[in-house]
């Protein structure tokens, strides 16, 4: 009933000219590493729409190198933030005259870049692309870390999971005054019980005007932004990128610039494993730069270094404790497990299925098949039962948030594969 012409139906209906919007009702707009997992899933089923989603997602580069979170490439009504709130202005980007966010997202667009090579061999593709995949990771080491090993974000939209319980200390150390705006997101009252809180959005809203008031400067921002976090699945993510990259040019032919980025990939995730494993909670967690202090949850982040191959197998060893108490729910892996649990509500408790996908490839890696597979099986469940929601109840497996979700249909697309 979900299967694969249904799935191919939404990406149809959800694409643009040369993109895919995450949701029609939610987000009409480009988003940075939902067209990365579309393009994942497209790879196999339509591999030029795969290539030119990634190709529409880097022309709105800005020329520094950032991969933004948002591309704003036609006027769109029905979301908050638009163009007008980040002011950005189109001088920032290298190849498009587009107006974007001021922030990026998890860097996906680079592992997806290198699967969809994987699966069409397209050279033309891979010399394409390869040049502004390397300069978003130059961009992350140049403007976004302090030692050159972990990198970091300075805004909750930015880690891809805005309201996770993660980011509560940080946002309560400060004071974002009286912030005025109309939020668009809560279409109706079901959905607002499962959207962040006014409380996260006062922060997030308060965030995006100081980024603009310093003019997106990257070294004030350092100094002078209340959330400056090292987020462990972007760094988990940005391991992988360093690995693409240098597949990627290895197979071009260039052998010093592989082998510097397979170099920097095993600084970022020896860096990981040394600093950023909580043994009690047995699992990764994230740091917080501004308060000089982790953020020890037990969010789904944490296990997402597997992804990288980050824990030795010691540190494994514990987390395979931690991970049973994520496969203890009806419907594996909800995004959080802890007191703040919410089983409705955005990145609290809901399994999404863009993270399942990178912790069944995470769990591969390590060698952990069995629960592997039980990740994979949890989501095919949920796709059947339910169709191509945004996120997922985990014990009732009810769909929440959005329909004709994006990446749910992409990766129901890559899982059937
Ligand atoms: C926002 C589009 C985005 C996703 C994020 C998710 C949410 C809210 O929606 O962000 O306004 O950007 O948390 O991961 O990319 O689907």
């Amino acid at each position: 009933m979900h299967g694969r012409e249904s799935a191919v139906s939404v990406l149809d209906a959800n694409r643009r000219d040369g993109y895919t919007i995450p949701s029609a009702t939610l987000y009409p707009f480009q988003w940075n590493w939902d067209s990365a997992f579309v393009a994942v899933g497209l790879a196999h089923v339509e591999p030029e729409a795969a290539k030119r989603e990634v190709r529409t997602l880097l022309d709105a580069r800005w020329e520094n190198g950032m991969v933004p979170q948002i591309a704003f490439w036609s006027d769109a009504a029905g979301y908050f933030p638009g163009p007008e709130e980040w002011r950005v202005g189109t001088d920032r980007t290298v190849h498009a005259d587009v107006e974007t966010s001021g922030i990026t997202q998890p860097p996906m667009v680079v592992p997806a870049a290198e699967y969809v090579y994987e699966v069409t061999g397209d050279e033309a593709f891979r010399d394409s692309v390869l040049p502004d995949l390397e300069a978003y990771c130059e961009w992350w080491l140049r403007e976004r870390s302090d030692d050159g090993e972990l990198v970091w974000v300075r805004h909750p939209w930015a880690t891809g999971m805005d309201d996770s319980p993660a980011w509560v200390g940080p946002l309560e150390r400060f004071d974002p005054g009286e912030v005025s705006y109309t939020r668009k997101d809560r279409k109706d009252s079901e959905l607002a019980e499962q959207r962040p809180t006014d409380w996260d959005y006062d922060r997030y809203v308060a965030l995006v005007r100081q980024g603009r008031e310093l003019g997106w400067d990257e070294a004030r921002l350092r100094e002078e932004s209340p959330f400056v976090v090292e987020d462990v699945l972007t760094n988990a993510l940005f391991v992988r990128a360093c690995e693409s990259v240098a597949a990627l040019s290895a197979d071009a032919g260039d052998e010093a610039a592989a082998e510097r980025w397979r170099a920097q990939a095993e600084t970022t995730r020896r860096a990981l494993s040394e600093r950023r494993f909580d043994d009690d909670r047995g699992l990764f967690v994230s740091y917080d730069l501004a308060a000089d202090e982790p953020l020890p949850v037990r969010s789904i982040a944490g296990l997402i270094p597997t992804l990288a191959g980050a824990p030795t197998d010691e540190q494994f060893a514990r987390m395979r404790e931690t991970l049973d108490e994520f496969l203890a729910y009806e419907y594996a892996a909800p995004s959080y497990v802890g007191p703040e649990m919410d089983y409705d509500r955005y990145w609290r408790g809901p399994v999404w299925l863009n993270t399942n996908w990178l912790l069944e490839r995470g769990l591969r890696r390590m060698g952990a098949d069995a629960e592997a597979d039980r990740v994979r099986a949890d989501s095919l469940r949920l796709l059947d039962r339910e169709g191509f929601r945004e996120y997922f109840n985990p014990e009732t497996g009810s769909g929440r948030g959005s329909g004709r979700f994006s990446w749910s249909a992409a990766l129901s697309l890559a899982w059937a594969a």
